[in-house]
């Protein structure tokens, strides 16, 4: 078996750190890193009692904690599971299992194949659903559970992904990056659990931050689609307004400001639509070029080595 890391974000989980931990250990993960956010609580006492390596955070959130663990982890996979108790360590073998079989990069647990009633709050299911969907209509790709806590990664995923933000906006970051840099990301059936105590996250403001992440990244992942989107919108605004213009002309009612912002909106929005265009183009022409240096590179690496060969002999 490949050396597995077992990464547990925490802030003042007591209640469920010995249960996560002592889950994991039954099953032969030895390797434990508790990345604690400065707990209050006997967090780090009892994680430290059961043998996991503990390293309070310099900063603040769930993003920080995991991008400064990717840091200091050096495993062939990294399983990052939730402190309260909502996943199951026993299942930790359908994330692992689709990486030793060489068929993904990424693993993510989806909880909307089973989850216990109470799991998820009802405003937490919506806005789950919501964002998802959200992500497949922007994006394009087929995922149902992009904001899982319970998900592995292989070294490759790990130590290439850029997080940026510090809060919950960690587990969107690390789908979209995932995808942007063309690794093979797949979903399979968990469980998910009520959760011992209480949630850090806050539904709303959470909620917004991550969906504007969503959107936000998706520069990252296709420039063109990104204003594309915007583009449309201004023109459908603008189309809606200007029937209604139209419509009014006809019973002799005429509205010369609205018939100068359907102009502008139609204006506009074809301008952001050509603009999508030229960065799609810029932003093929930058891979196909990095995909090119990298391919001389490594001819003229393999060259470097015959002629060490040759001058060996
Ligand atoms: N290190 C660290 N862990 C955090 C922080 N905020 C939340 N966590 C942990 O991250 C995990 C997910 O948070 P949780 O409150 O369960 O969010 P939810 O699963 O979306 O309800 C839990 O194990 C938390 O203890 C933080 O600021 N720093
Ligand atoms: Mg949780």
């Amino acid at each position: 078996m490949k050396d597995v890391c077992i990464l547990i974000p925490t802030l003042n989980e007591e209640g469920n750190i010995g249960y996560v931990i002592e889950g994991f250990l039954r099953q032969g993960f030895t390797n434990v890193f508790v990345i604690d956010g400065r707990s209050t609580d006997r967090t780090r006492e009892i994680a430290e009692r059961m043998g996991a390596k503990v390293v309070i955070q310099t900063g603040k959130g769930k993003g920080q904690a995991i991008r400064e663990a990717f840091e200091m982890i050096d495993s062939d996979v990294v399983v990052i599971v939730d402190g309260d108790g909502s996943y199951m360590p026993e299942e930790v073998n359908r994330l692992l299992e689709p990486i030793r079989r060489g068929i993904a990069d990424h693993v993510v647990g989806n909880r909307f194949a089973n989850f216990e009633k109470g799991a998820f709050t009802r405003l937490n299911l919506f806005g789950n659903k919501v964002l998802n969907f959200f992500f497949r209509l922007v994006y394009g790709v087929e995922l149902h559970d992009i904001l899982s806590g319970y998900r592995a990664l292989t070294k490759e995923v790990y130590k290439n992904v850029e997080l940026r933000k510090p809060g919950f906006e960690v587990e969107t970051e690390l789908t979209v990056e995932t995808i942007a840099k063309g690794f093979r990301i797949l979903e399979v059936p968990i469980t998910y659990r009520k959760r011992g105590g209480k949630t850090k996250l806050h539904p709303l403001k959470d909620g917004f931050k991550i969906g504007a992440t969503i959107y936000g990244m998706l520069k990252r992942y296709s420039p063109g689609r990104y204003f594309y989107f915007i583009g449309l919108a201004l023109v459908l605004s603008g189309i809606l307004i200007g029937s209604y213009v139209v419509y009014d002309w006809f019973k002799n009612v005429t509205h010369y400001l609205l018939a100068i912002l359907t102009a502008l909106l139609i204006i506009s929005g074809l301008q952001v639509i050509v603009f999508g265009m030229i960065s799609d183009f810029l932003f093929r022409s930058n891979v196909e070029l990095r995909k090119e240096i990298r391919e001389i590179r490594e001819e003229i690496e393999r060259w470097k080595k015959t002629e060490r060969g040759h001058r060996e002999k």
